[in-house]
């Protein structure tokens, strides 16, 4: 198991998504939580921007998570600034969890205010009506997903909050999902020349193994050209999600093929979701690709887990 093997293999049918399968006029699908029913058909909430610039989420769902796409004929959940001002400019990058305590699912996406990009919420069983919690982390911050049961008694957040000394991860934790407390940096982005220097965030929402919480995080590379955004592995306590057991030192899945390095902006992936197979153990993870598409690149968590294990080290950057 060497350092460069490949983790995560894409899809020969990449990209699975474009605007050209959408129902109703878009620029750009990207960006998209994940999500498979009690029926087994695969959900990808996708963030669809239109030609005012904003975005809104659309529904596609699929029995085989691949193609046959059904899309929803109109947006699902659109910006709402009469009542939650905070959507103002547009609802962006929703992760979900499934959380069985509520038999809900916990969407956490961005909401682009006028101050800036937040964390908001929004509960649904069906993801055709939507209880929304408003915006529980003010700007900036974004990149936010909860942990699918309470941890001693409280739900936890993990988000990432900007600060002009580094864009880091942090978890939250909160008795209703309302009112957030004990917060808490649990990844820091690295200084200098790493590629995950100064801006890092939640990939998809975190993955529940018995070694700890696997995480993938992307990391913000800022060069002469242009953002790079790559992905990274951490592993995370699972009855103290703050502490980092282990951490990669390098990227293991970044832009490469011709519909990630080209696009509205290029050289990104961005998953925002995955899923799991039958077996417990296939991931599928569905990534944005510059800003432009959604695509799939499928891998095992044993396989990110033993790899972690031999390559991954204490993370020397906290507290
Ligand atoms: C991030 C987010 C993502 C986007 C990425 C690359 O800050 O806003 O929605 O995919 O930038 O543009």
């Amino acid at each position: 198991m060497d350092l460069h093997e490949t983790l995560f293999h894409r899809h020969p049918g990449n990209p699975v998504l474009t605007a050209s399968n959408w129902p109703y006029p878009v620029n750009s699908v990207f960006n998209a939580g994940a999500i498979r029913l009690a029926d087994g058909k695969t959900l990808l909430l996708c963030r669809v921007e239109d030609r005012s610039g904003l975005s809104h989420f659309c529904t596609a769902r699929s029995k085989n998570g691949v193609d046959g796409w059904e899309i929803d004929g109109k947006p699902t959940l659109v910006p709402d600034p009469n009542h939650f001002p905070e959507d103002l400019w547009g609802i962006e990058d929703p992760r979900i969890t499934y959380v069985p305590e509520l038999d809900s699912y916990i969407i956490a996406f961005t909401s682009y205010s006028r101050s800036g990009p937040g964390v908001s919420l929004a509960q649904t069983k069906d993801f055709h009506s939507f209880e929304r919690y408003g915006m529980v982390m003010p700007p900036e911050d974004k990149d936010a997903a909860l942990l699918p049961h309470r941890i001693g008694g409280n739900w936890a957040l993990i988000h990432r909050p900007m600060s002009p000394l580094g864009a880091h991860m942090w978890i939250s934790y909160s008795p209703d999902l309302r009112h957030w407390g004990s917060h808490r940096v649990i990844l820091r982005a690295r200084r200098g020349g790493w590629w995950d220097a100064n801006k890092i965030g939640l990939a998809p929402p975190p993955i529940e193994t018995p070694r700890g919480w696997l995480m993938l995080y992307h990391g913000v590379r800022h060069t002469p050209a242009g953002c790079l955004y790559r992905l990274g592995l951490a592993l995370f306590d699972l009855e103290k999600p703050e502490t980092c057991l282990l951490r990669s030192d390098t990227w293991i899945f970044g832009p490469e093929a011709p519909y990630e390095r080209e696009g509205d902006v290029g050289n990104v992936v961005f998953p925002c979701g995955h899923t799991t197979d039958d077996d417990g153990d296939s991931l599928n993870l569905y990534y944005g690709a510059a800003d432009t598409s959604i695509a799939l690149a499928r891998g095992k968590i044993s396989h990110l887990l033993s790899w972690l294990e031999k390559h991954g080290k204490p993370d020397p950057n906290l507290p």
